[in-house]
């Protein structure tokens, strides 16, 4: 498949791949930004701590969470859902910075979402060996709306599935700086984050950052 996007790529810029009809690799989107984007992650996180949140089947998740924006996703016995207030304070999630809105309204109007306006970024924290098994991101109202990410810190492998669990995936690598975008006919593909492998990033340390932005409400 040929990318529209750009015709040529100049060594140490971003460049777009696209991965299907919907879905588009930004490589290095974020490179500029990540240590203003850190800083962030790193602030909300005082007053919306990550945290191992539990799923309906009642297992401690492995990736660590937390939230910016007016809804923030959680997950617990009763189920997945987003909420306007941060379950473990009582208090609304700490509001979407500035840069991270425009990052995540720039990545969507490079993949042809223009119009994309998040009020939920799902901040995830990854370990080594934390992992997140196969899922559909299903549980936002208006599913005409991408979801764009974002990746910090130490590499990970991206499983990028089909839209039945059974279908065969496809691993990607995404490394520090990467934005992906997904939407339209991709926007209810499985997919999934392999067991992170240890190791030291300059910025972050043994830690992989990854930044969802949903249109939830
Ligand atoms: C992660 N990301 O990369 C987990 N979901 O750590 C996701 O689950 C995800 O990257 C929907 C769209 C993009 C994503
Ligand atoms: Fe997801």
């Amino acid at each position: 498949m040929t990318s529209p996007l750009f015709e040529t790529t100049h060594p140490g810029e971003p460049w777009p791949e696209r991965l299907g009809p919907g879905a588009v690799r930004l490589h290095g989107f974020a490179l500029t930004e990540a240590p203003a984007l850190i800083a962030e992650v790193a602030r909300i996180a005082e007053s919306a701590p990550f945290r191992h949140m539990i799923t309906p089947s009642g297992h401690r998740m492995a990736v660590a969470m937390t939230n910016g924006g007016a809804l923030g996703w959680v997950s617990d016995r009763t189920g997945y859902r987003y909420e306007p207030l941060d379950p473990l304070t009582g208090r609304p999630w700490p509001p979407l910075p500035d840069c991270f809105l425009r990052l995540a309204q720039d990545a969507a109007a490079q993949a042809g979402f223009a119009g994309f306006v998040p009020d939920a970024c799902l901040i995830n924290r990854y370990q080594p060996d934390a992992r997140l098994s196969l899922h559909q991101d299903r549980d936002e109202r208006d599913l005409s709306a991408p979801i764009v990410s974002v990746s910090l810190g130490l590499p990970a492998v991206f499983l990028w599935g089909g839209l039945k669990w059974k279908d065969p995936t496809r691993r990607i690598p995404l490394v520090h700086g990467d934005g992906l975008v997904w939407g339209g006919p991709d926007r209810l593909r499985y997919h999934g984050v392999l067991p992170l492998k240890a190791g030291q990033h300059a910025l972050l340390g043994e830690q992989r950052i990854n930044l969802t932005f949903r249109q939830a409400g």
